[in-house]
Parts: C-alpha cells; structure tokens; sequence
C-alpha cells in the first residue's frame, strides 16, 4: 500500500519521551503556551491540568475516552454558559460607581442615604427594551435606567427609563404591550424595532400608550449617549419620615454632559458601523476616566396637592410638568469603575423595584404595584433560583441576617440550630441570624377609603389620555416636531395593514390635527380617518419647555468625539492644532486614515485610530480633515471617502475641510459647503460649531430652534 502522505512517522507509545515534549505523531507541536506567569491551571475541583489542549484518547488517531473528566467538565460548563435573557431590557451595558447626597431630605424622610451626606456604592444598568441580549445598540426604543443603591440599610433599587412616562396604566396590559413590541412571534423578526405591524397595532387601540408612543417617537428614542440620558423613576413614590408623614416623590436623573440624540439616519447607519456604539462609548468613556455624572433630583408633593392636579398622579402615563412642581437636586451619581466581567455583573445583578429601605414606601400606582412580583419572579427563573441574593453584584453591602434557608446554589454556611423566629435555642442569645428591629421597614399607614370596593375596575382620573401627549407635542420646537412626524411616518410606512394606519391617525388626531394631517401626508393618505372617541375631555394644558430637547442641549464638546481624517503626507502641525483645540474643548479626538498605518509630514508611520472604510462619520461629533492635495483628489474618486463628508453633512456635523477637500472631495461627494464647513485652519470657528448640530442645514426646515 502507498504510504499515506501525512502520516510519515511512526506512532510513539504514550509515555515516550516524544509524548512528553508534547508533541504529536508527526514530531509537530501541539501545545501553545501563554508566556504570562500564571498559577497552575485546575479543573473547578481544584485538580491540576497537565494538558488543556487535547482530550484524552485511547490512542494517537483513536476514539475520545469518556474517563476524560477535564474535558467533559469544561465542555460542560461551556454548555450551560447562558442563562436565560431578560424578557425585556435584555440588552445592557452597566458601570459601577457611587451615589452622593448632597441636601439631605432629612424632614421628609428617615431613610439614611437620603438624610445622611456622604457616598454610598451604585451599579447602574441602562438597557434597551425589545431587542434581545445580542441586538444593536441605537434602534429607535425606550431606554432601561437601572440602579442599584447599596445603602446603609439594605439595597434600595430605582428601575426606571429615559422618559419620564410608561405605555400603560395597569400591570394586566404589561405581556400585551411587550408581545405586541417585540419580534412577531411566526416570523421572528423585526429584532429591537417597533416600526410593525403588531406594535402599532396594539397602540391604535389602546390610546393610553400614544403619551409615551410621543416621547419614544422623539429624538429621545435615539440617544447619543447613555451618558447624555435623562432618568426618570417614572411612578410617584412616598417619603415617609420619622413622625410617620408621607410625602409624594417622583425622582430624576439629570446627565452631567447634557442630552444629546442622534439623527434618525444616523442611529441607521450606526447600527453596520458599530453594533456596540452605546456599550463601547461608556466602556471607554470610564476607561479613559471621563466619568459621567448625573444629578439626582426630586418632585416633591403632598396628597392635598395632587388631587389638585389636572390628572391623576398615580397613573404612570402622566407626568408632572416641571412648571407645576419644581425639581430639586439633592445629590449626584458618578460611574466610575467598568464591570470586571460582564456575565458576572451586568447579566447576573437583579433590580427589583421592590428593594425598598425604611423610610421610602410605594404608592398604589397600579404599574408599580404589578412590578413588585414580578421582578423577583422573573430573576428566580434566570439566575436559578433565590441565592440569587448571595450573587456578589447582588448581595447587599450593609450587615445582614435572615432565617432563609437551604435551595439551589446556597453558598454559604450558616451555622446553629435557629432559623426561625421567635426561638429561645439560640443559648447565647445572640440570635446571629437577626432579629426584628423597631428601625425595620414600615408601611405607610395610609388610610382606605370609605366607599372602597374589591374589582377589577380602573379609575376615572386614568381615562384622560390625550392631554399630555397633546402638551408634549405643542411643546416641542419645530425641528422636534419634524423629527416626531417623521418618526411615526416612518414606522407606520412599515406597517403591512391599512386599517392599523387608520386608526393610529385616528388616535393622533385627538392629540393634535396638525400632527395627524402631517402624518397622513407623509404616508400619502388623502383623506384622514374620523378621530377615534376620546373618554374623557382633551385639555389644553401650558406648555413645558422642560420636556423639549434641543433647546436643552448643552453646547459643549465635552463628552464628545471629533474625528480628524489624515492620509500620508498630511501636515502632522495642523493636525496637532486641530487636536489640542478639540482635547481643550473636552473632546476625545480620533485620526482616522484610508489604512491602518498613517506617516505624517516628515513622521514615520503611526497606528491611525481607525481604518477609513471602517470608521464612518457617524462615529463623530464633528469631523475634520488635513489631506494633502493629491491624497483628497484620490480620495474623491474612493466611496468611503465621499460618504464620510455626506454623512457628517446630512446628518448636520460641523466639517472642517482643508483646500484639497474643498476642491475635490466636497464637490465629488454633491456637497454645496455652508456655515458649518469651515477651512481646517480656523480652528476656533471649528470649535465653536461643533459644540452643536447645524440644525439650519435640517432639510426642508431653515427655523433654528
Ligand atoms: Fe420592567 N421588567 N416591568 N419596567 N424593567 C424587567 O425584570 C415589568 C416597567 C425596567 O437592567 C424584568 O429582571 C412589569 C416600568 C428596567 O436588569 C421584568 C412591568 C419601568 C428593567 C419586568 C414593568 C420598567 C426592567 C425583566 C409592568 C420603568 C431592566 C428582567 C407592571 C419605570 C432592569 C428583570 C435591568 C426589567 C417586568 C414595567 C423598567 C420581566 C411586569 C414602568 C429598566 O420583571
């Protein structure tokens, strides 16, 4: 027989000298060695690992033995690696850091972190919504603003969203409205989208969703940057103080750098250039010690004054307009340290709006009060059981006890024979396990009602659902509105059923003809449905400059990202200027070339920070180039090149070309330059642009906010 080619050399018997050099039959090498000083390697067991390259075989070529228990243990690790994701709010990036108070709230409640200055550790976790663990990061949704206070006296969560609103009134709706969002259940997609059929579907006929349909349908649906993110822990809560008072609380977040949003076709084209823009953007932002900040800020009103308010403040579709009650900031939150790991922390931590401390209590929002089950129930099945609590990221970082014991993953020991209460084994009293304390948790002891019935029934305060929206869309700028209308066209135009269409427009025009009739024009409609019955009178409420966006942005660079294109040649002192101008203004800047490697005037090449083809303008705040003359006229004949101006043009960035651009690129591209394209070399005026959008370049609208 023909010798086969590859196998040449005889088989060395296990245990030669051959098999001990870790080498194969054919004298190759089949170990690869990490050079960094490690201890030994063990199985979980703690048994050490000779070989973790090659499974064990009953000879050379032969058949893996089942007696390899190393590798079936990590084979089988690796097979249960992930749990189940969260049914919502799957997708999350997290950061720990602290919280710190600065007025204290002492004479309205008796909670320490809120009465007592000073810092407490957080972990905070923003997420999308509907799309799963692995979707993108910038689809139009709602975003999760998550944190977990670990206070002096027990872990106080605050799960709450970007918008200051929810899509409904009753925890019954909650499976309704998520099934109705999420992909179409034959079909499986869309993934992390609401423009279908379902969604709007559901929202047509359920006008108590059409307030935070509004908010998500604006720019605030599309952030820039979890950084630059309001929060909002949406219910009213109480305060409780030490006489037993209650007073109404809602909380907000206030971020540091300020709002900011994409646009629309850039969230778009986001998602293909980075899928992880959100987790990458805070991730190197902490990294880099750029830690964002947010103000933690209060609502405070009593009882008295909330039946005064023309809507029910228990109905978590409402909002409290600033103009009516004021916000106070009493402390702030810094993100300062990345998680260690993701699975163990940011997949693994457990909010649940019922981790509540003394001296905070609920309301009877019907929303809030469906939460409280939930969340625990849902994290049972998730994490696997209820040890979950004993989960680092999850355990609480005061002094704790608790009859609990026993179940899946118990990972402690807990000692002696009381685990229950009262008991007088506990022989030296000592009662390691706790006991009841008059400091302990209490119950707002709020009155019932006289008239009170057991049912099913929903309020008639909940029934007025047009008004806010109403307030919301009459308050917006007009650039907002553009954005608002073309948002929902844009979803409806992906909506396969015409009387789905109908019926939304139906509901819009009960918030605001304008709106409607503008909506009906972008799909083409002639004729705009009947308006859908109202259940109660729509109100004309004063408008709110508070619930705006754009006009609450801050001009800053700070925060922000300027990316300068270079390519061989380009003058390495201009680009210096360029980057210690954009650096001064609180900007990170990042080179960007058509290769890798970049050589400057006089330089020798250097890393750029990011490839051309692959680093697109959405990336950047604001964009810069410094091109050598014959380096722009080759890059306008190169696509990458083009859309790089087109995009940061249209999607309303300030550009700063130098000549060669200005003569080639910029023409080749179809770009007609305007105020916010200026020469490279006036760095100032560069600056100053970029701290904005160029919103009188927004298409078919020239009225600056
Ligand atoms: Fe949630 N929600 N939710 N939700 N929610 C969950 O809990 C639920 C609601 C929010 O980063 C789940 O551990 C019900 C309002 C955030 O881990 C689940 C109702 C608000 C997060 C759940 C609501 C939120 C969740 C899924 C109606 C804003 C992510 C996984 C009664 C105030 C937290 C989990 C994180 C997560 C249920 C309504 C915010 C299934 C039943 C209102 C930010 O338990």
């Amino acid at each position: 027989m023909k010798e086969y080619p590859m196998a040449k050399k005889k088989q060395p018997a296990n245990g030669t000298s051959a098999a001990r050099r870790n080498t194969d039959a054919t004298g190759g090498e089949t170990r690869q060695q990490a050079t960094a000083k490690t201890g030994a390697l063990t199985t979980a067991q703690g048994i050490p690992v000779s070989d973790n390259q090659n499974s064990l075989r009953a000879y050379s070529r032969g058949p893996t033995l089942l007696e390899d228990f190393i590798l079936r243990e990590k084979i089988t690790h690796f097979d249960h690696e992930r749990i189940p994701e969260r049914i919502v709010h799957a997708r999350g990036s997290a950061a720990h850091g602290y919280f710190e108070l600065t007025k204290p709230l002492s004479k309205y409640t008796t909670a320490k972190f809120l009465t007592e200055k000073g810092r407490i550790p957080v972990f905070c976790r923003f997420s999308t919504v509907a799309g799963g663990a692995g979707s993108v990061d910038t689809p139009r949704d709602v975003r999760g603003f998550a944190v977990k206070f670990y206070t002096q006296e027990g872990n106080f969560d605050l799960v709450g969203n970007n918008l200051p609103i929810f899509a409904i009134q009753d925890a019954m709706k909650f499976p309704d409205f998520i099934h109705a969002v999420k992909m179409e259940p034959d079909r499986g997609f869309p993934q992390a989208a609401s423009a279908h059929d379902t969604f709007w579907d559901f929202v047509s006929l359920s006008p108590e969703t059409l307030h935070m349909v509004m908010w998500a349908m604006s720019d605030r649906g599309i952030p820039r940057s979890l950084r630059m993110i309001e929060g909002f822990g949406i219910h009213s809560f109480r305060l409780v103080n030490a006489k037993g008072e209650s007073t109404f609380v809602r909380f907000h977040w206030r971020p540091k750098l300020g709002l900011q949003s994409l646009v629309w076709d850039e969230a778009v084209k986001l998602q293909g250039a980075d899928n992880d823009f959100h987790r990458r953007d805070l991730f190197e932002a902490i990294d880099s010690g750029a830690f964002p900040e947010w103000e933690f800020a209060v609502q405070l009103f009593t009882e008295e004054e909330a039946d005064q308010f023309p809507f029910d403040h228990l109905d978590a579709t409402k909002l409290i307009p600033e103009e009516l009650v004021p916000v106070q900031v009493v402390g702030r939150m810094v993100l300062d340290r990345n998680p260690n790991n993701h699975f163990a922390e940011n997949e693994q931590v457990a909010f649940c709006p019922a981790n509540m401390v003394p001296g905070i209590d609920f309301s009877n929002d019907p929303l809030l009060q469906g939460r409280l089950f939930s969340y625990l129930d849902t994290q049972l099945s998730r994490l696997g059981g209820p040890n979950f609590t004993q989960i680092p990221i999850n355990a609480p970082k005061c002094p704790f006890g608790h009859h609990q014991r026993d179940a899946h993953m118990q990972m402690q020991v807990p000692k002696g024979r009381v685990a229950y209460e009262p008991a007088s084994l506990d022989k030296d009293g000592s009662m390691p396990n706790g006991r009841e304390t008059p400091n302990g948790f209490r119950s707002f002891a709020e009155p019932a009602p006289d008239d009170g019935r057991k049912g099913r029934t929903r309020a008639a305060s909940f029934a007025d659902h047009y008004s806010q929206p109403r307030m919301f869309w009459r308050s917006q700028t007009a650039i907002e509105q553009a954005h608002i209308a073309s948002a929902i066209v844009f979803e409806l135009a992906k909506v396969e059923d015409d009387p789905v269409r109908e019926r939304t427009i139906a509901q819009l025009r009960n918030i605001d003809e304008e709106l409607a009739r503008r909506v009906a024009d972008g799909l083409g409609m002639a004729t705009l449905p009947l308006a859908a019955p109202a259940a109660a009178e729509t109100l004309d409420l004063p408008l709110s400059k508070a619930i705006t966006l754009i006009p609450k942005m801050k001009q800053t660079l700070e925060g922000r990202c300027v990316g300068i294109l270079v390519a061989d040649g380009s003058d390495a002192k201009a680009v210096a200027t360029l980057r210690e101008a954009a650096e001064a203004a609180g900007a990170t800047v990042k080179l960007v070339a058509p290769k890798r490697y970049v050589a400057l005037k006089g330089g020798k090449p250097r890393k750029a920070d990011g490839q051309l083809a692959g680093t697109p303008s959405v990336l950047f705040d604001a964009v810069a180039c410094v091109l050598t003359p014959d380096a722009a006229k080759t890059l306008a004949t190169e696509a990458a090149a083009l859309d790089w101006f087109r995009d940061a043009f249209g999607h309303l960035k300030a550009i700063a070309a130098c000549g060669g651009t200005r003569t080639h690129i910029l023409p080749a591209a179809g770009i007609a330059p305007d105020q916010g394209v200026v020469d490279s070399g006036d760095v100032d005026r560069f600056i100053k642009l970029a701290k904005t959008r160029q919103w009188a370049r927004e298409p078919n609208l020239r009225t600056l906010p």
